[in-house]
């Protein structure tokens, strides 16, 4: 029996350096020669994606909900992929998953209970590392982008629903991690979060929200 892999999360504001945190892990994961797979939602090269994508550049409109089910149904088609993985003891890091979907769209104006419905039993990270930064602070770091969440009102309200959804977590399962400091910094404070986690894990995945 191999022992599994662990599925490890990285959530964070617009601009708070998740892109370069994640790719900075995988690097130092595979020089320690952990058998690693990089994920990332949404995932714009499926069907699905594509739409993700139109809409996130404004070149589309959708309804609230029908955007918020895509998102989803965007890491359901991953979903038994992810579970492969792990079972044959690959660590998977997944930039952004099911709780950006739940703060971006209860930012929006949907109800939290709404939005997580689709979400719950999707394959459960083992650490989900939230890279956590004040919105005028990100703002400062070259401004937001063209698409369309990358607005500092915007981003304030989905600083402060990602916080609701970590009072859930054991402090265990869910860190957060003050990414307004120099990136070897907030680099080494994940490489301790998850560097107990990656020699493999003996048990269950989990499913998000327990369900
Ligand atoms: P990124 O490729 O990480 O820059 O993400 C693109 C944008 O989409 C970013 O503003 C965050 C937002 N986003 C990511 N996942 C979801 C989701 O599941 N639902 C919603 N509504 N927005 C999301």
């Amino acid at each position: 029996m191999v022992n599994r892999g662990a599925f490890i999360v990285i959530e964070g504001l617009d601009r708070s350096g998740k892109t370069t945190q994640v790719a900075t892990l995988h690097t130092r994961l595979e020089a320690e020669r952990i058998p690693v797979k990089l994920l990332k939602f949404p995932d714009r090269t499926t069907a699905i994606g594509s739409m993700i994508d139109s809409y996130l550049r404004s070149q589309s409109e959708l309804d609230d909900r029908a955007i918020h089910l895509l998102f989803s149904a965007n890491r359901w088609e991953l979903a038994t992929t992810i579970e492969q993985l792990l079972a044959q003891g690959t660590t998977v890091v997944c930039d952004r998953y099911a709780f950006s979907g739940v703060a971006f769209s209860t930012a929006k104006g949907l109800p939290l209970d709404w939005c997580r419905s689709p979400e719950v039993s999707l394959p459960g990270p083992d650490i989900t590392l939230f890279l956590d930064i004040a919105p005028e602070k990100a703002r400062e770091r070259g401004g937001y982008g063209e698409e369309r969440y990358e607005k500092e009102e915007l981003q304030r309200k989905v600083r402060s629903i990602f916080s609701e959804i970590a009072a859930e977590f054991d402090q265990k399962a869910w860190v957060t991690i003050d990414a307004g400091r120099a990136r070897e910094a907030v680099a080494e404070d994940i490489w301790n979060s998850v560097s107990p986690l990656v020699t493999g894990l003996t048990y269950p995945m989990q499913r998000l929200w327990g369900r």
